[in-house]
């Protein structure tokens, strides 16, 4: 597992270097499922890039990409689980709160995620048999402290129309912080920056974190508490284990 593990940790700085590279060419913006949901070529070169790389060093592997026909079932053997660019409205419109993500599982079993903040350059790594770093610098498991002293990462719009909860648990929290971009709240989250995030997501932008998060002491579940199905979009909570009860007590069953 070591050398794939070093061959995504490569691979994703390979793709970051070609994304950044790319930034300032003139993007062809187009529409999925709604005005704000986008791809840009960028998103679709950057994942060919990584599906070419992965084929040609593993060739019997499986592949679960966010932009093309490659839809691997995540149970299916080994499967990579690339996200060649999470939060593609930002990097449109700021150039900049983006990531590339990369997670690895082995018949349904997850064994390492990276997250790469590309214009920090910031790299989160690990889960399975790996610490969970950031650039070497190895990650804390979740330490509690009073809710009304963290504060919480998530999706605008469920956050405004209050859904399941979510605004009236976010009045018992510090406040609220709308990052637009699941990777990147989700490495808020592993870091102790953020005490949990919570979204409508699909499994490219959440299994990276998952994996990681495991292994700090966090848990992926949907809203209404349930194990995820790890095929479709769902609205999902990123929490620390230790305050599942807390949390679950506010955010209502559906
Ligand atoms: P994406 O940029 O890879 O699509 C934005 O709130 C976050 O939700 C981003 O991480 C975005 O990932 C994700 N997301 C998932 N499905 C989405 C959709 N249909 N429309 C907008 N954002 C979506
Ligand atoms: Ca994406």
């Amino acid at each position: 597992m070591e050398a794939k593990f070093k061959f995504a940790q490569d691979l994703i700085r390979q793709a970051a270097v070609y994304v950044r590279q790319r930034m300032t060419e003139d993007l062809q913006i187009e529409q999925k499922s709604q005005f704000d949901d986008l791809v840009t070529n960028i998103d679709k070169d950057s994942q060919d890039f990584m599906v070419e790389a992965i084929q040609k060093a593993y060739p019997d592997d499986n592949i679960l990409g966010e932009e093309s026909e490659l839809y691997a079932d995540l149970k299916d053997g080994h499967v990579w689980v690339l996200d060649p660019i999470d939060g593609t409205v930002n990097f449109v419109a700021q150039g900049r709160d983006f990531a590339i993500m990369i997670a690895y599982y082995e018949d349904g079993v997850g064994q390492f995620g990276l997250i790469y903040d590309v214009v920090c350059d910031k790299l989160y790594s690990g889960g399975g048999e790996f610490e969970v770093s950031c650039n070497g610098r190895t990650l804390s498991p979740y330490q509690s402290r009073p809710l009304n002293r963290q504060l919480i990462g998530a999706n605008g719009r469920m956050y405004a129309s209050n859904y399941l909860g979510l605004a009236d648990f976010a009045s018992k929290v510090l406040g609220v912080r709308v990052l637009g971009s699941a990777g990147i709240s989700m490495s808020r989250v592993l870091e102790g920056q953020l005490l949990a995030y919570f979204s409508a997501i699909s499994p490219w932008d959440y299994a990276a974190a998952s994996i990681m998060g495991q292994k700090l002491g966090y848990e992926l579940l949907t809203m209404t508490g349930e194990p995820l199905d790890y095929e479709s979009r769902q609205a999902v909570m990123f929490i620390p284990r230790a305050e599942e009860a807390l949390i679950k007590r506010d955010i209502k069953k559906g």
